[in-house]
């Protein structure tokens, strides 16, 4: 009772901003499913975590210093083959190995090594998130 009271007190103090988003249909369905998976109490509890997830992630990318090996996982579309294709041998230079693989649905796979300084791997992580046809990436430092 006092807790809630005090909820009360501080969103009426300080109130939180309220944003308004754009979802496709099926990510929006996906969105909807998490709370009853996760725990969360709604929709933007999910979303909060997402956003601190992201937040998180990028903290550690900006973080990186000196020469790293490191993993890069992406998920992109084929039709972004070419674009895809474009930026790989435009970091040459820090992959080591790389691994093709078609997934069903019209998406790939990308594992790549690197091996570089840790602001050239900053650069192919970033140009990779900018990427819209990108729909999963992850950066593991060992
Ligand atoms: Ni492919």
């Amino acid at each position: 009772m006092v807790s809630r009271f005090i909820f009360k007190l501080i969103t009426e103090v300080v109130p939180v901003p309220i944003i308004s988003m754009s979802l496709d249909e099926n990510t929006l369905l996906e969105l909807d499913s998490l709370p009853a998976k996760l725990g969360f109490a709604g929709r933007s509890e999910a979303i909060r975590a997402g956003v601190k997830t992201l937040i998180a992630e990028n903290k550690g990318v900006d973080s990186l210093s000196g020469r790293i090996k490191s993993v890069l996982l992406m998920v992109h579309d084929e039709s972004d083959e070419e674009k895809a294709t474009a930026v790989k041998h435009k970091f040459d230079d820090i992959i080591a190995t790389q691994v093709h693989s078609n997934l069903k649905s019209g998406k790939c796979l990308e594992i790549f090594v690197l091996d570089g300084k840790a602001s050239r791997v900053r650069e192919m992580f970033r140009s990779a998130q900018a990427n819209r046809k990108v729909e999963y990436l992850k950066l593991v430092v060992p």
